[in-house]
């Protein structure tokens, strides 16, 4: 009995089932995409993780059906008319909404640079439309009723054509937020002049990450490089305290990877510079049942873990620069891990100790649930 609940007992029947099925669909979209996104509601979920992502895409595409559904059939019987952004607004963002989804969703097929503000813009697109269903349900529930000509266009009965246009309409606004990405144009126009100099050439440009995580209370924790020591020990010949001085005296490389966060966004070609563990090894000389690395952080909170084996990989750096400057306090300044091939949660920032063991030990999330093999791909 949906009429029950439904304010508009005289309305069509299917106009009810639509909104019942948009309302359904909707809110279920919205609380699966929260469990990926916020990290307290999906670390219980992480086995599910894998499970939730593919969820959260096939409700997604039932939602879709919601913005179809007036290409299909006449929703309103002849003389009745609904206020017009009742129709666009819905229509419009969540267009945008469904496919900023299939661009992250298709993150194999679409340039890798278009995922984060794609991420970004489907998370504050939801947030606006949800905003709005709520408002609308609300006036609603009030009865409050606007006049019929003087306010956004008035009321209408639209045709087919109207909601192709309005489809097109959100397509063309996802299509301009994840290319050209209006945020980072405001980000940096609001840059002080100097910091925009400084970062004259594209490949010193600080990348934008959508995200900078801390585990612990900000703010982000502070180091002065005279100060900074990384301990180096565990089951080894010569347990070392490095300096940023001898830190120098290192193996560095470089290289321009993307950076995959479990929570959806991405970073193409970050540009990283860093000494090797194969350096650290060469230098402290672990014992031959050493099968484990252990990475502290001096935020006091973080840690992870990698195989010995995996640890080598040539991909794996301690950075100390990101796009040929200094990494950012908030990304770990002085020193960060950087494992390629694994999602973000395994590249621990404030790095002051590597201990090498013969057991492995838990990381910060991996005792919250996600698995120790972290490989994205
Ligand atoms: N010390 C510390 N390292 C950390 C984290 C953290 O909270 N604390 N977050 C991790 C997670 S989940 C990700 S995705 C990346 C994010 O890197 P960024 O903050 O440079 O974007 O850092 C990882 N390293
Ligand atoms: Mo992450």
């Amino acid at each position: 009995m949906p009429r029950r609940w439904f304010p508009h007992a005289k309305w069509p029947k299917f106009l009810v089932g639509l909104h019942a099925y948009t309302i359904v669909s909707f809110v279920l979209l919205v609380m699966s995409g929260m469990a990926l996104y916020l990290p307290a509601v999906h670390a219980p979920l992480i086995p599910y993780l894998r499970l939730l992502y593919d969820a959260h895409i096939v409700i997604g595409l039932v939602f879709a059906g919601t913005l179809l559904a007036p290409l299909l059939r006449r929703l309103l019987p002849e003389g009745k008319t609904i206020l017009r952004p009742d129709w666009l607004i819905p229509t419009v963002f969540g267009a945008a909404i469904v496919v900023t989804g299939i661009l992250l969703w298709g993150v194999r097929v679409f340039p890798t640079v278009w995922r984060a503000p794609a991420f970004w813009w489907h998370g504050a697109l939801t947030t606006v439309l949800s905003a709005w269903l709520v408002t609308h349900a609300f006036l609603k529930a009030l009865g409050v009723r606007f006049p019929r000509d003087t306010w956004a266009g008035g009321r209408i009965q639209p045709e087919r054509r109207a909601f192709l246009r309005w489809l097109a309409g959100g397509t063309a606004v996802a299509a301009v937020v994840t290319v050209l990405d209006p945020l980072r144009i405001l980000r940096a126009l609001a840059r002080p002049t100097g910091q925009a100099s400084a970062a004259a050439t594209p490949s010193n440009q600080l990348p934008d990450f959508p995200e900078y995580y801390t585990v612990v209370r900000p703010p982000y924790p502070v180091m002065k490089l005279t100060d900074y020591r990384l301990t180096v020990d565990g089951s080894v010949a010569h347990p070392a305290v490095l300096t940023w001085q001898d830190i120098q005296q290192l193996t560095f490389a470089t290289e321009t990877v993307d950076f995959h966060c479990v929570t959806g966004w991405s970073v193409p070609n970050v540009r990283w510079h860093g000494f090797t563990i194969q350096s650290l090894v060469n230098r402290v000389q672990p014992q031959g049942h050493v099968k484990y690395v252990h990475f502290y952080s001096f935020d006091g909170a973080y840690s992870e873990c990698l195989q010995l084996a995996e640890a080598l990989d040539p991909s794996v750096l301690l950075a100390t620069t990101i796009n040929n400057q200094p990494l950012p306090v908030v990304q770990g300044f002085p020193v960060r891990l950087v494992v390629p091939k694994m999602y973000g949660y395994k590249s621990i920032k404030w790095v002051n100790r590597v201990v090498f063991s013969e057991r492995p030990i838990e990381g910060f999330w991996e005792q919250r649930g996600y698995p120790t093999e972290a490989y994205w791909s």
